[in-house]
This record gives structure tokens, sequence and C-alpha cells, in this order.
């Protein structure tokens, strides 16, 4: 499908200086990661709540453990999708440039952008529930059971943000001031109910970004969004992508 772009979006392509893209599961849905909510979504059988609390893992770590062990097994097989890739173009090509992501699946810095900011932290580091020691997966863990720290014996956790926890400060903050600092804030992939990171859109709008989100359906974003691309992030990234490459490297082939 080829992607028209408005006058406006063009003219911010154009002008911007710092452009800033929020993502959510959506974005890595065409890699083959099962988003949250969506039709076949993971969380379609149980509450988010169920397994990703702190809760869920006193009341029941060898299962809480067992779903972040198949969540990671599933992320190990997947790759990069144009939309990922897509992503680490636009970051070349102006001045400002941060890449804010809810997702714990490591696929955009696997993809290569440079400059990520993992609000909810990333399912490839594990550290003990008890004394916080870091802890790497190989080391001879029994399937299915939590692994326990080698210092203090404590449950093994993922390094991801749970219902009910505060989310990763430094993360949070250059969040923030990414938002604030968007000329241009790209919401992609994401169904903007979750908070505090779903404010970070409103918090960009309102420092005077132009909001464009990016999605195959309305959200609860889409109300106050300067624009809805509806579609799939694998698809229209790359056609931003070239656009952008065409403004900004046409723009850089006059000044010479
Ligand atoms: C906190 C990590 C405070 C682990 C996750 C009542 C009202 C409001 C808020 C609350 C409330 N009750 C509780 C809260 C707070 C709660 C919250 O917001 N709950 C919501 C559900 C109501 N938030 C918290 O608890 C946060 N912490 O608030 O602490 C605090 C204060 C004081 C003291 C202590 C604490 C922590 C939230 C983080 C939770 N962790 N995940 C894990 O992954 O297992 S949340 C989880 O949801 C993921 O991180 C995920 O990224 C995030 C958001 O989901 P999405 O990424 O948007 O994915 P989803 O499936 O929902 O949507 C996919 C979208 O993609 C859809 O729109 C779909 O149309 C689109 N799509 C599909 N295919 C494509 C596509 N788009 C583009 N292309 C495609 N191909
Ligand atoms: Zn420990």
């Amino acid at each position: 499908m080829e992607l028209a772009l408005s006058e406006a979006l063009l003219r911010r392509i154009r002008e911007a200086s710092w452009v800033t893209a929020f993502t959510g599961a959506g974005v890595s849905a065409e890699s083959g990661v099962p988003t949250f909510r969506g039709t076949g979504g993971i969380w379609e059988k149980f509450r988010p709540e169920e397994l990703a609390s702190m809760d869920a893992f006193l009341r029941n770590p060898d299962l809480v453990w067992q779903w972040y062990a198949h969540r990671r097994e599933v992320m190990a097989q997947v790759q990069p999708n144009p939309g990922h890739t897509a992503l680490v173009r636009l970051e070349r090509l102006f001045p400002g440039f941060a890449l804010i992501t809810q997702n714990i699946d490591n696929l955009h810095r696997r993809a290569g952008s440079a400059t990520v900011y993992e609000l909810h932290g990333n399912i490839e580091r594990n550290f003990c529930s008890r004394c916080g020691e870091l802890y790497r997966p190989e080391e001879g863990e029994v399937a299915g059971t939590v692994p326990r720290c080698h210092s203090c014996g404590g449950p093994v956790r993922p390094d991801v943000v749970w219902f009910g926890e505060l989310l990763p400060e430094e993360e949070w903050n250059r969040s923030v001031a990414a938002a604030r600092s968007a000329d241009l804030f790209l919401s992609i992939g994401t169904s903007a109910v979750v908070y505090p990171a779903a404010s970070l859109p409103m918090i960009a709008r309102r420092a005077g970004a132009y909001l464009v989100e990016i999605n195959p359906e309305p959200t609860p974003l889409t109300e106050i969004a300067d624009e809805l691309l509806a579609g799939r992030a694998g698809e229209i990234l790359p056609q931003l992508a070239d656009a952008a490459e065409r403004i900004r490297e046409g723009q850089r082939a006059d000044e010479v």
C-alpha cells in the first residue's frame, strides 16, 4: 500500500531537529512476537496481572519463570523486521533522535538502534529477587523451575517491570526529556493503555510535538494525535524512512 504523506507531516520531516519514536508490542508483531492484547495476544488466556506481577511471582515462581523462559525462547528465534530497521534509518537523519520502547524483546538493539530507552526492562537480563545479583541463564538451570541465586539461594527473576513496580528512573527521566524535545513524536504499535508509559505521547504533544500514531487499529491516543497512519509498522515505517531520506538527504545535497 503506497503511503501518501500529508503536507503537514512532510513539513515536520523537513524541519524537525528532534524526532522521538515510542514503540509497543505491535512493532515486533511482524517478527512473530505475539502482542499482549490483540487477537492471538498472549494475555487472551489469562490477565496480565496474573503473571507480570511480583504477587504472581511470589505465589507461583515456577509458572512465572516458565512464562518468561517461553517468551525468551520465542524472542531468541525471531529477527528484527523492516519496521525495526526503518527506525535505525530514521535515527541517522536527524540531529536529535530517541527511541523509547515498552518492549522487552531486545529487537531494537539487535536491529542497530543506538539510543534505546527500555521503559519496561529487557528479558535477556535476569537477577536475584532477594540480593539483586545478576544471573546468566545458561548456568545449568533445570528447565521449568525458577533458578536459585548462587550467592543467597533467592529466586531469580527477569529484569522486566511488573505491574505495580516503578519504571527504571534513568530510563523514565530520559524518555520524558525526549518526549519534551520532540518536534515529531511517532507512537508506533502500542495500545496506549499502560501507564505511565502511555502518558509520553501526551507529554510530547503538550510540549509542541506533531503527534503521529502508526497502528492498524485506533487506540485511546488516536483522538489526540495529529495523524493516524493506519497500517502495519513493517509497511509504513520503511516508506516513512524512504520519504525522510529523500527530503533530508536532498536538503544536505542542496547545502553542499
Ligand atoms: C506503575 C513488562 C506505579 C513485563 C509490562 C488503573 C488505571 C490506570 C493505571 C493503572 C490502573 N491500575 C494499575 C495501573 C498502573 C498500571 C497500568 O497502567 N495498568 C493498565 C493495564 C491499566 N501500570 C503499572 O503498574 C506500571 N507501574 O504504575 O507503578 C507505582 C507508583 C507508586 C509506587 C509503586 C508503583 C508498570 C507497568 C509495566 C507493566 N509491564 N510489561 C512483560 O512484558 O511481561 S506491560 C506490557 O504492556 C508490556 O510492557 C507492553 O509493552 C505494554 C503495553 O502493551 P503494548 O506494547 O501497547 O502491546 P498491546 O498488545 O497492548 O498493543 C499492541 C498494539 O499494536 C495494538 O494497538 C495493535 O493494534 C498494534 N499492532 C498489532 N500489529 C501491529 C500493530 N501496530 C503496528 N504494526 C503491526 N503489525
Ligand atoms: Zn541472591
